[in-house]
Order: structure tokens, then sequence, then C-alpha cells
């Protein structure tokens, strides 16, 4: 564990250990001294599942997908639900090698000025819905590593549009709009900046003045992918979810002392909750009623502390999750540093905005669950599951029994706590974010494996468990390890994805590319042609298993060369791929796409081009050369 981890633990324990209440709690739970029925899988081995109940047998087919994020890695991840199987890699934003993702004319379009950079850290993934139930559209993720929020059209599972927010550092928790249905992507901006008085952020004045600094939540049009908004807040913003009416979303805040260390981070005794009202930004916007920051033409509005547009309801110190209840019904941020999860009831929010309650007044319930509360999901049958990141555990506890005990009666809202592998951070039950949550399956993904697997050196994996939650009892099914990192995934039912199965000749996202080939007088489904421009060249063919249209093509050393190739098998999975030898040049062509690579022709001789992609018994002859002449 690093040194920072181990502090924040030590911090974290002497904490709880102030409070006798929580240690009861937790000691209860070690001792196994809960409620009738409760049983706890204190062993630290796999429960055996229910009748094949994990078992997806050679064939057949998982029942759900799941959407990892890659974290670190930048990437999605595709997961079949239950085997855990790997499915697919999304590449976003990261450089790929097999798919040619950032090399590619194509994804190099998509990623935009932000190019440039190589990595990105994507944390939180979701799917569009509509009416509250995923529509298998778009999928969004965050990258906090360079501010991006990107959108991954379903029906291809690519990514295809990729904003850069402006004005904001570090975009984290990321939730969509519910209902009526995902107008809006909300990005939160974890870090404050500097804003300085004449409208401009972050140019190198105020450095010394965390006074003066801020952040903002974002909006952004889940359709063209324009930031919409911006708002300012007091404090900093984590994660964040949305309501089912529409109107407000909820963002947690753990530095609202603005604190520049971690000490500094944990003085209060509480942070918040920042409540956004959704209709009350929109009615701004249309009323003029904002500015905007330095060359960005977003509108931005003032949510700080006594704006019309805002909340803050005060919760325990340093709260991390937020997630909505698929009834409807309660916003729940998780404690952290708190033992506690707060239920915040939903429809005392209106009251709240027109200040005829105070914010506490929202609270309903502030249930002990244990040590370090960071994410909570649901089954849909009226109970939660939260992970303890200190305890190794999940707690599953019962919403309304919480809130009855808050209430004063005397009522075990705990209904059993599970232990995970370890240290764990999201966990995900299928269909948890919608009103369709059905409570069968629940993903945790715990940040530590320690010795769950073989040993592969000082960088270990991650370890990705699988949770039957179909019945009383929680019983953990499978252990998956899991390159870094996993920070969160989502779990959606087969049925709600439609991915094609080739590609259509119209699609938009080689549109620019068929344009470029149509000003060159060229039909990508039949030509084979090469068009010389000055020192471009641009050399278009056709593929079919296993040949290209194209076995020899001449330039000139120094030549700029852009090969569009057009892979015509329409047999589904029958993809090609072009690399040229030592040029870093490779992309993926599946049946009926078009791609294009550009590369300089900087050595003079041959440069034998090939497949990449194993598509036939001749694939390994699936080559042409580039004849390239001294300058
Ligand atoms: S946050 S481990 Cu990036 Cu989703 Cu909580
Ligand atoms: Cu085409 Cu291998
Ligand atoms: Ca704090």
């Amino acid at each position: 564990m690093s040194d920072k981890k181990k502090e924040i633990e030590n911090l974290g324990r002497r904490h709880f250990l102030r409070n006798s209440a929580v240690t009861g709690v937790a000691g209860a739970g070690l001792a196994g001294g809960f409620g009738a029925g409760t049983l706890l899988g204190g062993s630290g081995k796999a429960q055996a599942a229910s009748e094949g109940s994990i078992e997806v047998a050679p064939g057949e087919l998982d029942e759900y997908y799941g959407f990892w994020s890659g974290g670190q890695s930048g990437e999605v991840r595709v997961v079949g639900i239950p085997s855990m199987r790997e499915l697919m890699r999304i590449p976003v934003f990261n450089q790929e090698g097999a798919t040619g993702w950032g090399i590619t004319n194509e994804s190099r379009r998509i990623l935009g000025d932000s190019v440039k950079f190589l990595n990105g850290d994507s944390h939180h993934p979701h799917i569009s819905m509509t009416d509250g139930s995923y529509d298998g559209k778009y999928l969004f993720i965050n990258d906090k590593a360079n501010t991006r929020v990107a959108r991954i059209r379903l029906d291809i599972m690519k990514t295809d549009k990729i904003t850069s927010i402006p004005n904001v550092q570090a975009i984290h928790g990321l939730r969509l709009q519910k209902v009526p249905h995902t107008k809006y992507v909300f990005a939160n901006a974890e870090f404050p900046i500097p804003h300085h008085d004449d409208d401009t952020v972050n140019d190198g004045r105020g450095m010394e003045n965390p006074e003066g600094y801020y952040t903002m939540f974002n909006g952004i049009d889940a359709e063209s992918m324009d930031v919409a908004w911006q708002v300012i807040v007091d404090g900093n913003l984590d994660n964040t979810d949305a309501d089912y009416t529409g109107r407000f979303v909820a963002s947690t805040c753990y530095n609202s002392e603005k604190g520049m260390t971690l000490a500094d981070t944990m003085r209060a005794e509480r942070d918040w909750v920042v409540v956004f009202d959704v209709e009350a930004i929109e009615a701004a916007v249309a009323a003029g009623e904002f500015k905007t920051l330095g060359d960005s033409e977003v509108p931005v509005l003032d949510g700080r502390k006594g704006s019309a547009l805002t909340r803050y309801i005060p919760v325990p110190k340093n709260p991390h999750g937020l997630n909505t209840s698929p009834d409807g019904k309660y916003f729940i941020a998780n404690g952290k540093l708190s033992p506690t999860c707060t239920i915040i009831a939903i429809d005392k929010l209106p009251e709240l905005f027109d200040d005829a309650i105070e914010p506490r007044d929202t609270v309903v319930g502030e249930p002990e669950l244990g040590l370090g509360p960071l994410h909570t999901t649901f089954d849909g049958r009226g109970n939660a599951y939260t992970t303890l990141f200190i305890d190794s555990q999940i707690a599953k506890w019962n919403i309304e029994d919480a809130i009855r005990a808050y209430d004063g009666e005397e009522v075990n809202y705990l209904r059993q706590k599970l232990d995970v592998h370890y240290q764990p951070g999201h966990n995900h039950a299928s269909l948890t974010e919608t009103k369709d949550a059905d409570g069968k399956w629940l993903v945790v993904l715990s940040k530590f494996s320690k010795d769950r697997f073989l040993p592969v050196g000082p960088l270990r994996p991650e370890n990705d468990q699988l949770i039957d939650i179909s019945g009383e009892e929680m019983k953990l099914v499978h252990d998956g390890p899991a390159f870094a990192e996993p920070h969160d995934c989502i779990l959606v039912r087969a049925d709600q994805i439609n991915p094609k199965k080739v590609w259509v000749r119209d699609d938009p996202f080689f549109a620019e590319t068929v344009a470029m080939a149509k000003e060159d007088g060229v039909t990508l489904e039949t030509d084979n042609k090469i068009v010389r421009d000055g020192n471009q060249v641009r050399v278009y063919m056709t593929s079919v298993a296993p040949q290209f249209g194209i076995t020899e093509f001449k330039v000139k050393q120094g030549d700029e060369v852009t090969v569009v190739i057009t892979n015509l098998d329409q047999v589904e999975d029958v993809t090609h791929g072009f690399t040229m030898t030592n040029h870093g040049a490779v992309m993926e062509i599946s049946p009926q796409q078009t791609a294009s690579v550009t590369f300089t022709a900087d050595k003079p001789g041959v440069h034998w081009y090939y497949c990449q992609w194993f598509c036939h018994a001749m694939h390994m002859e699936m080559t042409g050369r580039m004849l390239v002449e001294k300058a």
C-alpha cells in the first residue's frame, strides 16, 4: 500500500475509533451479530454459485453487457456478464495499436486538438437513457487526465466525439440526464483553479490565493457534444448523479475547505452535497444571466452559495460517491471519511429551493455502515449495497429501514456484510442506474488483488468480483483480474444494445474520407487509383480477402502518403488491416468500412505493407510494396 493510502487509512481508522457507535457496528459485523438470517462471507473464499448461475457454456451468450472504464488506460472495455469474459476494448483517450486509434485519420479527426495527448484517465461510463431506461444509443465517459468528455456510438462501438472542456481542470464525476431523455451529460470538474475579475481563468495571476480558486459543473449537449453551460460552485466537485424528474442533479464536494493539502481537505467536520436545479439553469441561460470566460463562448453562471441555481446540503466530511435510488426517491452520498451514507429525499428539494425548509431538512437517513463507504448500488427491491473501502466489504442495507432508524425506531437496517478482495471502489448492480434495476448481479471493482492471483511483479492486477444478489444473501461467485484500472462499470441487458454486424457505407464515422475521395473523383467501392497532388499522394484501394486492390505503388522520398482502403468483404467478421512497415502506420478495416492513414515516405527503398488482421488462409500473403524513389 502506498504511503498516501496508508496515511488515509490510518486517519480514517483514528477518526472512526473516536466514534464508539461506529466501532460497535464494525465489531458486530466482524462477529457476525446481525439480524436473523444474516450470513457473513468472512471466509475470504468464494461461496458456491446457485446451480449454473454464472456458467455461460461454450457457444452460449451472456445475459448482460458490462461496460468497464479502463481507468488510466484511457479506454472502455466490453465484458459479458455473468461470464466476466472480456468481449472488446474500445479505445477512447488512448492510442491503440490494433485498430490504429490515434493514428488513423478518422480517429485523429475525432480526437481533434487533443490528439497530442497520448494518455487519458477514464472513470465513469454511462449509457444514454429515455424515460429512465437505457436506450442503447451512446455511452459517455470522462477523461480526468486531460479534461475531456467522449461519446461512444454503441451501434458500432467506436468513439465518435471527444470534447475538451474549457476553463476547468480534471473532469471526474460524470452522469447523464435520465428523464425525459439524455439531453445533457453532467460533468464535474474536480480541481479549483484561479478565476480573475476580468473574466479570465488561470492565466498565471492569483496562484498564491486559493480563496480565488473555483471549479465548475458542466452541462454538455449529448447530441452536439458542445458545452451548453458551466456553473461556478464553492468548494470542489467529486461525483454526481441525476434524478428521475429531470430537474435535479446532485454532486459531492470533499473539499469545501478549498484545501491545497490532504490535511487541509479534512479540516471541516462537514463538507456538502451541492444540488443543481437544471430548469433554473436553463432559464438563466435563456434570460442571458451569464458571462463568458476568456476565449470560450460557453455561458458561465454563478452557482456559489446564495445562488438560485444551487443549494448546499451539509454532509459528513469528504463524501465520495453520489447515487440515485432507482425508485427516484433518494440521492445517497457516500461518507468515505465518515462510516455513514446520507440519504437525501428528492421530493423535499422543491421546498428547499423555495426556501421553505433548511438544507439538512432534506436528509431523511444517515445509516452507519462501516469503514470507508465509497459507492452505493441498488437491487430495485429497496436494498442498497455500499462498498466499504477500508473494511474490504460490501454492506447490504435496507433504505426504508435506515430511514425508520433515523426517525428513532429500533430497527436493524443492515442485512449482510460480505468480504470482497480487497478495498473495493465502485460497485454496480445490473441496471441499477435506471428505473429497471433488476437486482440480479453486482460487480465490485476491488482496487487490490494481493494474494488472489499468480504474482506478476510489483504491479498487480485489480480484482473485479461478481456477486449474485438475486437471493436474500449476497454470494461471491467470480474473481477476475483486470489491468489498470477499471474505476467503474455498468451492466446493461443484452437486448438493450444493438450493434451492427458490418458497417453501412454511408456511416458518418468515415464520411470525411468519403468526401475526400469524391473530390478526387474516386469511387471507393470499385476504384484502385493513385492521385498525385504535389508532394501529397493519395492511394485509394479496395480489399477483398486475401488481397489488396493495389499491391505496388511508387512515391518520391518526402511525399506525404495517404492510404485509403475500402474493405469490400460483406462477410461478418472478415476484418482486414493495413500496416506499413517501419512507418508507424496502421489501421483496422472491418467489413464495408473505409479507413485511411497518412504518413511521410521519408526513406527511399522498398517498404512492404501487409494486412495485420488474420482474415484468410492466405492472410500472410496479403501484402504489397511501396517503392520510394530517392529524392
Ligand atoms: S470515483 S472509487 Cu473516480 Cu468513480 Cu470512486
Ligand atoms: Cu486481410 Cu489479413
Ligand atoms: Ca473536506
